[in-house]
């Protein structure tokens, strides 16, 4: 008889850009000065998307929306490291990823708007639907990929969600299929430590979510979720290993979202404004603009004039949106079957008659 140690593990956290903006050259990534202005001009563009979707729902504008102020890093991070070819599939708060993919931003706003148009997505992009149901697109995201794998495709598909995801059934069978069938998916948590009232803490009593991966043998990753070049590096990393046949991976941004769940939310009932102003202090776009500045690629008159072109940019994606014709509701019909159930039918003939009395 003996007792013995068979297994051990460590997990490990990637950091390059800290919140002076300085960064550890050893890990930098390689990428190009354009492509480090780029970054940031995405996250930039992201914020005032998001700020301009904010004003929009308080004017009665816009639907309920989900902010993902503070995230900008850990989306556009990731979704720069997408090839054309890869697949995304998002959940509800990856704005981030949508405007790095060059998604329309009139019908990002569409969508929001209660729309579903909004998601026809463009011909030459690779994007899911987005999932409003908790991590239900996970499987989705590992069958694409293992379809992927049988048709011997050389992409990957990238799959997000929150911290609250991780506790579903669906993340711990995707995972663990991704991992028996060596499905080429990159798992992607959007750690903002909250999902809507459920601390981090409350999640799950793991100390990191990235060791997550450990049980599905699979490797996992933490990185500063606020930190744009540690989640281009790992995301990198992972599609790399994933396109050329070395698996599934998991990758745990650490991150914080400083606004509400949605604007049906108050989070100051329950989270204390100490924690937000701890969180203001590491915030994505101020440490890369100040590693920009050092570097000469930076200044007050170039940031002036890409917000105000952004904000011309957003007025004119808005003046679209509001200017497309509303859907026609028996569209609600349409697109589900090939041929509509007699309940169905029953109800569109329901909602022609209403619609007779309205102009009666
Ligand atoms: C299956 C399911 N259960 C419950 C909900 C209600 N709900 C919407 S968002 C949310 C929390 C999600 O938290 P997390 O996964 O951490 O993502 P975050 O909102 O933080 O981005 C819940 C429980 C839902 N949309 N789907």
């Amino acid at each position: 008889m003996s007792k013995k140690i068979i297994a051990s593990f460590t997990v490990s956290r990637l950091e390059i850009l800290d919140e002076q903006g300085r960064v550890d050259a050893e890990l930098m990534p390689d990428l190009t000065d354009p492509d480090l202005v780029r970054l940031y001009e995405l996250m930039l563009l992201t914020r005032q998307f998001d700020q301009r979707a904010l004003h929009l729902q308080r004017e009665g504008r816009l639907g309920t929306y989900p902010s993902v102020l503070g995230q900008e890093a850990s989306q556009v991070g990731s979704a720069y490291a997408l090839q054309k070819s890869d697949w995304f599939f998002p959940a509800f708060r990856e704005l981030g990823v949508f405007v790095t993919l060059g998604y329309p931003l009139a019908e990002i706003y569409q969508y929001w708007n209660g729309d579903e148009r909004g998601l026809l997505c463009p011909e030459q992009l690779n994007i899911f639907p987005i999932c409003i149901a908790v991590g239900t697109h996970i499987p989705h995201a590992v069958g694409a990929a293992m379809a992927a794998r049988y048709r011997g495709d050389p992409i990957a598909t990238a799959c997000y969600f929150g911290d609250g995801g991780t506790s579903k059934g669906d993340f711990h069978e995707g995972l663990n299929m991704a991992g028996v069938f060596q499905a080429p998916v990159v798992f992607i948590i959007q750690n903002n430590q909250w999902a809507i009232s459920i601390s981090r803490n409350h999640q799950t009593a793991a100390e990191t979510l990235a060791q997550k991966a450990i049980a599905y043998g699979i490797p996992g990753i933490q990185v500063d979720g606020n930190d744009v070049l540690a989640v281009y590096q790992a995301t990198r990393e992972a599609l790399q290993r994933a396109r050329s046949g070395g698996g599934p991976s998991l990758i745990e941004c650490d991150t914080y979202r400083m606004a509400d769940h949605t604007t049906a939310d108050d989070a100051a009932r329950y989270r204390d404004p100490e924690e937000v102003q701890r969180w203001q202090r590491r915030d994505p776009l101020l440490r890369m603009r100040r590693f920009l500045a050092d570097r000469g690629l930076w200044d007050d008159a170039r940031q002036q004039q890409l917000e105000t072109e952004i904000d011309a940019r957003l007025d004119r994606a808005v003046a679209r949106e509001e200017a497309t014709p509303p859907a026609r509701a028996r569209d609600i019909f349409a697109y589900t079957w090939t041929e509509m159930t007699p309940r169905q039918k029953r109800q569109l003939q329901q909602l022609r008659d209403l619609r007779e009395l309205d102009h009666g």
